[in-house]
């Protein structure tokens, strides 16, 4: 290992750089390594790197059933955290977790008609609509996220897809969050294979386009698009040599079939996705899944069933990282910390996500400390097998 990189290490893994009970790991320690960059094999952490092996050497498949995703979930609740976190262990660095913020570039308004949605013009919120940003002011907010110790600054626009006449504005935004040193993470809807292609070529680093839930459940949820149109644009993503981040929500009311199908959908997809953003459904008023869970409280995902999705993406996708996204804001700590050891290893982090509150730094900064987890500087193991490939 070269000096620097050792020096790395060190660093990487010091107290003062968030892995002792007493720092503060969410505003220290950004690094500045370049967006693509791929994690040094650390003998101080003992997470174990390189040599690149190819994804089926690691274990990963796109053959999984549905029987065997539902024998998953049916697992006793320690017998299958057990198991994903030695998923975990064997493919992560463990106790870290990757910091990714989200800034709305372009809110509400949207033609699209997602239950979940209060960005959708067919809710009755009192969100109000705004045009896209200027580039200026997206970047002054990704330099906060950066000093706040984001490494990976999404921007999410509500539409159904970018208009052409937008890309330009889009592109100096990808190419500005990345001169700063983050990657770069956009979702923006349905895109073209010319549009992926033209942020590809600005040095896009992910894509976020989520199925939401299982393909059966999907048109009870959203109308105006269907599966395999989400389906289309994530091929249009990994055609353009984008990450791709794909997820979906939890808590809509869907049964365990339902749930079973949805992560069957992303753990049989040809390559897995690089993120795995599982969300609770945050419910607001004047959405169709907001007042529905308001009338029928019953409805509302049990945290335990959240932890055993949450562990079945792990196992099913060990590469992958696995996102704790929406509804932090309204779990409590014990239950993220069961998510952490069931392998999610990202979050999203700042008093707001898109439009609707989440936890907050201070929130963050103290339940790492009490966990003794620090922030990721590097994610690499989906990229290892790549490189190898
Ligand atoms: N318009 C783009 C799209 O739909 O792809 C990008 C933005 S959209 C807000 C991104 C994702 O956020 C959705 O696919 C959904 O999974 C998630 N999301 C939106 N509203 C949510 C809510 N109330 N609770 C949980 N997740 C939500
Ligand atoms: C994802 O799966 N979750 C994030 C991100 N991708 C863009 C968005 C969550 C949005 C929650 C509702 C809101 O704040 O508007
Ligand atoms: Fe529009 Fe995206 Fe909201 Fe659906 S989830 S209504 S596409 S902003």
């Amino acid at each position: 290992m070269s000096g620097e990189a050792i020096k790395n290490c060190v660093a990487n893994s010091s107290p003062e750089r968030g892995g002792g009970p007493t720092a503060k790991p969410l505003v220290e320690g950004q690094g500045t390594r370049s967006p693509a960059s791929v994690s040094t094999p650390c003998p101080s952490t003992g997470f174990a790197g390189p040599p690149p092996r190819s994804g089926e050497e690691l274990g990963v498949r796109s053959t999984w059933t549905r029987a065997e995703i539902a024998d998953l979930f049916d697992l006793p609740f320690t017998e299958l955290v057990f198991r994903a976190a030695e998923v975990h262990r064997a493919n992560h660095p463990v106790n870290e977790v990757q910091l990714s913020t989200l800034l709305s570039i372009k809110t509400g308004g949207c033609p699209e008609d997602c239950g979940y949605c209060n960005q959708s013009a067919s809710a009755e919120t009192d969100l109000k609509a705004t045009k896209l940003m200027d580039v200026r002011a997206v970047l002054q907010s990704a330099a906060q996220a950066k000093d706040n110790g984001s490494s990976r600054f999404c921007m999410g626009a509500a539409w159904r897809n970018p208009k052409d006449r937008d890309m330009p504005a889009i592109v100096e935004m990808v190419k500005g969050v990345r001169a700063m040193g983050m990657e770069t993470c956009m979702t923006l809807g349905m895109l073209t294979p010319g549009q992926a292609q033209r942020l590809g070529e600005a040095g896009l680093d992910y894509y976020n386009h989520n199925i939401d839930t299982s393909p059966e459940n999907y048109g009870n949820v959203i109308t105006t698009r269907t599966f395999q149109d989400r389906l289309d644009t994530l091929d249009n993503v990994r055609e353009a040599g984008i990450n791709v981040c794909c997820g979906g929500i939890v808590g809509m009311g869907e049964t365990r079939a339902d749930r079973v199908g949805f992560v069957h959908a992303l753990a049989t997809l040809p390559h897995h996705p690089e993120s795995v953003p599982v969300n609770a459904l945050v419910p607001v008023k004047g959405t169709v899944l907001g007042d529905m869970l308001a009338d029928t409280p019953l409805a509302k995902i049990d945290e335990i069933e959240f932890v055993r999705t949450v562990a079945v993406a792990r196992i099913t996708m060990p590469l992958s990282m696995v996102r704790l996204s929406a509804g932090r804001e309204s779990m409590s700590e014990s239950t993220q910390a069961l998510c952490f050891m069931a392998g999610a290893n990202s979050i999203f982090t700042g008093d707001r996500l898109l439009t609707t509150a989440n936890a907050g730094d201070d929130a963050d900064a103290a339940l790492f400390a009490k966990l003794g987890l620090r922030p990721m500087q590097a994610e690499a193991p989906m990229r290892m097998a790549e490189a190898a490939e």
